[in-house]
């Protein structure tokens, strides 16, 4: 029988062993095995590198992340140095351009600059006071991404990483009718099947459908033969990827039931198509909420921003679908609270991460504290949305600190309430949170 808690400072080391101790399914990312190829050359360049590669690793991916890019164009803007000339540079310049601005020239502070130090520290490069990024490079050209990936998955203990697998992007579209077979061979590597487009815009998923041989109509009407057509087109998706869930993001305008004209058809496709199908298969449903794409279409990928979305229409959408499985996640910090109290009235609701403009220290505290106090343990704190390998190291380093400070506070309470607390219940409350909720999701 494992020995009961006395005091804070017990409960602060057995949290942080636990945390570290404990494997993790990063439930949502956009990382990729090597089957996918990589455009970074492996073994000091000599090896294959494939332009289109979706492996994204290395150096020079982390320091032209596009939250980096946003961050570079604050301090030499468009009129020092145009988009297009930047997008035009060699990954290598963009990369030696955000070093030079955000690192060498200015204290790198934010989550991003710092996130790409405490990959370094894991990985155990140090940067000299000359921050000489030459000699930083020359280490990760000597990194095989194979056997790179063990290494990160190990450091970081992240065991299992759920890719997105955007259908209606060419280049990978192109790799699954190629070869699936290969690209499903890394087991630690599970895929989503990818369908923004089916809701945010149905005439055009229409269109691409249609020419992949799908007879779903011209996107206006949606007869039930058009149905039918949209069904089959997802099962065929879900049988070649072999996903665990469908997922897309969707823009904080989205109403159920659709409000706008525009959306009716999208709502027709959610609720006839997607929605008979993923209930057929037991397969959750994952809607992440609230991305304004291309607020600033130059920055590409960095471009993006957020809005307040509406929580009663997921309420809604959760009473309508009681057989399907909601994962949601919210990209405003003003939606957290009514998604936790949501999440309270729907067992076929779990909520997840602390997405993309959240996933600061800052936000990821008062998150997770808020999710704690009203769910308790059924919820999902926490995803990387890593885009570069390496990323793994820094986001679940620093979602573990804050997510361990907010428990150990969360069990000082219970030390408080004379509660009982043994390590067995810490341990059994991290797995929960960190794999169980998402395995046991699955399969429900
Ligand atoms: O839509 C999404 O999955 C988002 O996570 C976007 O990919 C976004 O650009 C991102 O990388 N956020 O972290
Ligand atoms: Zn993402």
């Amino acid at each position: 029988m494992s020995k009961v808690f006395s005091s804070r400072p017990a409960i602060e080391k057995s949290v942080a062993k636990l945390l570290r101790d404990q494997p993790i399914i990063d439930m949502h990312t956009h990382l990729y095995p090597p089957s996918f190829g990589t455009p970074v050359p492996n073994c000091g360049g000599g090896g294959k590198t494939d332009r289109g590669g979706l492996l994204l690793w290395g150096l020079d991916e982390l320091l032209t992340y596009h939250y980096l890019v946003a961050e570079v164009f604050r301090v030499v803007p468009a009129t020092e140095l145009a988009y297009e000339a930047f997008w035009k540079m060699p990954k290598t310049a963009q990369a030696d351009h955000v070093w030079k601005h955000l690192f060498v020239e200015r204290t790198p502070l934010s989550e991003a600059c710092r996130g790409v130090l405490t990959c370094l520290e894991l990985l155990g490069l140090d940067v000299d006071r000359k921050k000489d990024l030459a000699r930083l490079r020359k280490w990760f050209t000597r990194q095989d991404p194979d056997k790179y990936i063990d290494r990160v998955m190990e450091l970081s203990h992240v065991e299992s990483i759920t890719m997105t697998n955007n259908v209606f992007d060419d280049n990978e579209r192109g790799r699954w009718l190629k070869d699936a077979a290969s690209l499903r061979s890394d087991s630690r590597f599970k895929t989503v099947l990818r369908i923004d487009p089916i809701l945010g815009n149905w005439q055009t998923a229409a269109g691409k459908l249609s020419a992949w041989g799908y007879a779903v109509g011209d996107g206006r009407a949606l007869s039930a033969a058009n149905i039918e057509e949209g069904q089959r087109f997802l099962h065929d998706w879900l049988d070649r990827q072999q996903a665990i869930y469908t997922a897309l993001s969707i823009g904080p305008s989205w109403r159920y039931p659709a409000e706008a004209d525009h959306a009716q058809a999208g709502q027709i496709a959610l609720e006839k198509m997607i929605l008979p199908v993923l209930a057929q298969r037991k397969l959750p449903f994952a809607m992440m909420i609230g991305s304004v794409r291309g607020v600033n279409a130059a920055l590409g990928d960095a471009g993006d921003s957020l809005g307040k979305a509406d929580v009663s229409s997921v309420a809604r959408l959760c009473v309508a679908f009681p057989q399907n499985k909601f994962f949601i996640t919210m990209l405003a910090r003003e939606n957290q609270h009514e998604l936790c109290v949501t999440a309270r009235k729907f067992g076929n609701l779990m909520i997840f991460g602390c997405w993309w403009f959240l996933n600061n220290p800052s936000l990821i505290e008062e998150i997770t504290r808020m999710r704690l106090e009203l769910l308790g343990t059924s919820m999902i704190p926490q995803h990387s949305d890593s885009r570069v390998l390496d990323q793994l190291l820094y986001k679940w380093e620093h979602s573990r600190t804050m997510i361990g400070k907010v428990l150990v506070d969360k069990y000082a309470d219970l030390l408080e309430a004379e509660w009982p607390l043994t390590e067995g219940d810490i341990k059994a409350d991290v797995e929960r949170l960190f794999k169980g909720n998402f395995e046991e999701f699955l399969v429900r």
